[in-house]
């Protein structure tokens, strides 16, 4: 290596990582700088002044820094992984090749331990998408997605998403993960109508261990600490949701103010809703604009009190408010992705059908719940075919007590039905599938190579809620 290639790569680290390290020696340099550098490695979060953790993000942080693309200009990224152990960068929502999806299961290369990796991608669609690790967890709750490798990646259309006055980036974060065999589910307000896909007999053996959560932020502070929304009367607010949880779906709202929801998972939806608050599945994206004409001082968190209590808010002030934090709890309202659609596709009708039955095999105490895919864990060697060019509708039929975000890597589908309810022309990459309820989705194989299908809640896939698509 030479001089000036040292001092080049360190100059780099010092301005994107913000930290003084050294270069990495017995690497390769990179023969020229990347449009984008991210530095995997232990970083501190302060949640707030009795909640300091330790970690893995990107650059120093965590969340990462958002990123802002240009739809279908090619990018560079330098992935440099100061860690002991592998890892993959997912870009969750966009449409690219298995090689650069970084995903184990579809033939990413992984970036080494201490080692590092360039990708050139062009990004696409326009909207919303966001980057994070994607290596298996097992039972090691400091791997993976319980980590701090997330953030966003905005990719610019050209065309502005509506008027507003500020645009802010919040992804839901829970932290602190533990073991618990007492699991209080409290993402089932997915669930609209009957329990179309229940068994009409249940299994009862005892559920093995799932994953709970200590403390929670929005993006790395806790409610009441860090800064607030500083907002004035008459202003606009575009608000970029991203759940970046590896646990729980949520609900949020922002009290004494209704949410107009305009986009889903980055894409504009047909039939926009203003609605008094907001469910985000874990991996979903919400874009909302939020008109602030209501002075004083709020809470803008999860509607499940404990939740907020343990950080997962953020203080909305309006200029020259001087009050205490205010919070209302919003109506009851059960989730329904339908209404943001439209009653007729522009797509062309599916060609043929996927059918899939999801379960989960309860393991008793002090094991991992086992969760199948048409009757079996992950791996499924040749079950799910495509054909290129051919339109397929999927449907999902959740035969377990939980809602699952499900997600299709490097495709996007169109919301055809939940519970039994038709909609069209929402587009999306993950959608929670009601438990013990059905959603049906249409989308196009026109992306060849492998994707990966998974429940977004780490666990899940970690112990067998996956399979590989693959095109013939
Ligand atoms: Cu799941």
């Amino acid at each position: 290596m030479k001089r000036r290639d040292l001092l080049k790569l360190s100059g780099m680290a010092l301005a994107q990582a913000g930290a003084t390290r050294l270069p990495l020696l017995g690497q390769s340099p990179a023969e020229n700088k990347a449009d984008y550098t991210l530095r995997i490695s232990p970083v501190t979060v302060e949640l707030d002044r009795s909640h300091i953790l330790s970690t893995i993000g990107y650059n120093g942080t965590a969340p990462g820094p958002v990123l802002r693309m240009r739809e279908g200009k090619p990018v560079s990224v330098d992935v440099i992984n100061d860690t002991d152990t592998p890892e993959f960068v997912h870009w969750h929502g966009m449409l690219i090749p298995p090689e650069l999806d970084g995903t184990e299961e579809e033939g990413s290369p992984a970036v080494p331990p201490h080692g590092r990796r360039r990708f050139q991608l062009t990004p696409g669609p326009a909207g919303s998408r966001w980057y994070h690790s994607h290596a298996m967890a097992m039972d090691n709750l400091h791997k993976g997605s319980y980590t701090g490798q997330f953030g966003f990646v905005y990719v610019d259309g050209g065309h502005d998403p509506g008027q507003y006055d500020q645009e802010l980036f919040l992804a839901l974060r829970d932290w602190e993960p533990y073991f618990t065999a007492t699991m209080e589910d409290t993402d089932d307000d997915t669930h609209n109508g009957p329990l179309l896909e229940k068994p009409a007999t249940l299994n009862t053996d005892p559920d093995g261990l799932e994953v709970g959560s200590m403390t929670y932020s929005i993006n790395d502070k806790a409610l009441g600490s860090g800064e607030p929304i500083r907002v004035r009367e008459g202003q606009r607010l575009l608000i970029h949701f991203l759940n970046a949880s590896a646990i729980e779906n949520r609900r949020i709202t922002l009290a004494g103010h209704k949410m107009q929801v305009i986009a889903m998972d980055g894409n504009p939806v047909p039939s926009p809703q203003t609605l008094d608050s907001i469910f985000i599945g874990a991996g979903e994206r919400i874009d909302a604009i939020v008109e602030m004409n209501h002075p004083g001082i709020w809470i803008l968190g999860s509607t499940e009190k404990p939740v907020r209590e343990s950080g997962l808010g953020v203080i909305v002030e309006y200029a020259g408010q001087h009050q205490q934090p205010q919070w209302i709890d919003p109506p009851k309202a059960l989730w329904d992705y339908t209404i943001f659609g439209t009653a007729a596709s522009n797509s062309p009708a599916p060609q043929q059908t996927i059918e899939m039955i999801f379960e989960k095999i309860p393991r008793g105490t002090g094991k991992f719940n086992v969760w199948l895919i048409n009757g079996k864990p992950y791996p499924h060697e040749r079950e799910f075919v495509l054909q290129q060019g051919m339109r397929y509708r999927l449907v999902m039929r959740n035969r377990t007590d939980d809602a699952h975000p499900m997600h299709l890597h490097r495709h996007m589908w169109e919301l055809a039905e939940v519970n039994g309810k038709k909609t069209a022309r929402i587009l999306k990459d993950t959608i929670v599938v009601p438990y013990y309820g059905r959603a049906i989705v249409d989308f196009t194989a026109n992306q060849p190579g492998l994707s990966l299908f998974h429940c977004h809640i780490q666990q899940h896939m970690d112990y067998g809620f996956k399979a590989l698509f693959r095109y013939a």
